[in-house]
């Protein structure tokens, strides 16, 4: 039988194969199919920049398939919310890939552990903003109705590995048709190490039985298939974590020809908020943050704004020498 080109072949395969169905499967390839019709043509000197696909926040692995246990990733979902405002007002639709419950655009600065302080009983028991957060609500609401009501923000949520792969690769296929004017950016921390769900126990491990022992199996390097198969022409943007900072370059950098990125974003646990590196076939870019009460962000997202309409006027400039 020949190898489905979506999934990649061998270890892809398998794990594609294996995988559990996702939820809501056929309505979220619907929803995909209209978001990219809408904005395709997007990026070629219309109103809009081009479409990103920004992934957030961190999979879990489950250890059991009714799942009481499971591995997570360090993510809080901060880089992908606030990357995606940034996108957002550059022009760009946005393909929201991310994690249950972490940060979402437009709410990082809202309270989290006392969302109910955000809102108080009036006379008449109507629910009134206080006038302390009142600046702060009214901003994320305009913003968040405006991205909504414009049809430039399409939100789809995972929890584990395979729900994100399974979504990654269908945004990567849905996206492929709309050539260079698509980007990747893959700020979601994702789990080298996965339980194939076939040798996944189907209930609650016993732990009665004494010291839990288990291997886990390499997830298929889907930045691969993503470059090569799902998206080729796209601007692919991912990021590498690490906690030594003496291997963080040499690591994004063989991430970058290793899978053919555009761009690898190299950050260290430490000071992600404050510090990344931008690895390119060109060199190493630094971007700092200026001041506490600004994002990382906002400037990373300049600079590749700028990198991707590079990207696209290239393609225009071959077409002309046809
Ligand atoms: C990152 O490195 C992100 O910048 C953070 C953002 C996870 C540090 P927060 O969500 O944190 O703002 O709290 N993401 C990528 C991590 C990753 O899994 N990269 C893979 C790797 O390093 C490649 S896809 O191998």
């Amino acid at each position: 039988m020949a190898a489905d080109p979506t999934t990649g072949g061998g270890e892809a395969e398998s794990f594609f194969r294996a995988a559990p169905p996702l939820r809501d499967q056929d309505r979220v390839a619907g929803d995909l199919a209209d978001f990219v019709a809408r904005h395709s043509g997007n990026g070629g000197g219309g109103r809009l920049a081009g479409v990103v696909c920004v992934t957030s926040g961190g999979t879990t692995v489950p250890l059991e398939q009714r799942c009481v246990r499971y591995i997570d990733n360090f993510s809080s979902g901060q880089r992908g919310a606030a990357s995606t405002e940034y996108f957002l007002k550059a022009g760009y639709a946005v393909i929201f890939i991310y994690r249950r419950g972490s940060k979402q655009p437009y709410c990082r600065f809202l309270p989290e552990d006392s969302f109910l302080d955000l809102f108080e009983l009036g006379e008449e028991s109507d629910i009134q903003v206080p006038e302390s957060h009142a600046a702060v609500v009214k901003t994320a609401i305009r913003n968040y109705r405006k991205a909504i009501d414009e049809g430039l923000l399409l939100k789809l949520p995972f929890t584990t590995i395979f729900e994100y792969l399974q979504l990654l690769q269908m945004v990567g296929t849905a996206m492929n048709c709309l050539g260079r004017q698509g980007m990747f950016y893959l700020a979601a921390a994702v789990s080298d190490f996965y339980v194939p769900w076939e040798s996944m126990a189907k209930h609650k491990i016993e732990s009665a039985s004494g010291p839990l022992n288990m291997q886990l199996n390499q997830v298929p390097k889907m930045l691969f298939i993503l470059r090569k198969q799902w998206a080729p022409s796209a601007f692919c943007v991912s990021f590498k974590l690490e906690t030594d900072p003496d291997i963080l370059l040499q690591k994004a950098e063989a991430a970058l020809r290793k899978y053919g990125m555009n761009v690898v974003v190299a950050n260290e646990l430490a000071n992600y908020k404050d510090v990344v590196v931008m690895v390119t076939s060109n060199g190493r870019t630094t971007v700092r943050r200026p001041s506490k009460e600004d994002d990382v962000e906002e400037q990373l997202i300049d600079l590749l704004v700028e990198m991707h309409s590079e990207h696209i006027m290239q393609l225009n400039q071959d077409v002309h020498k046809l």
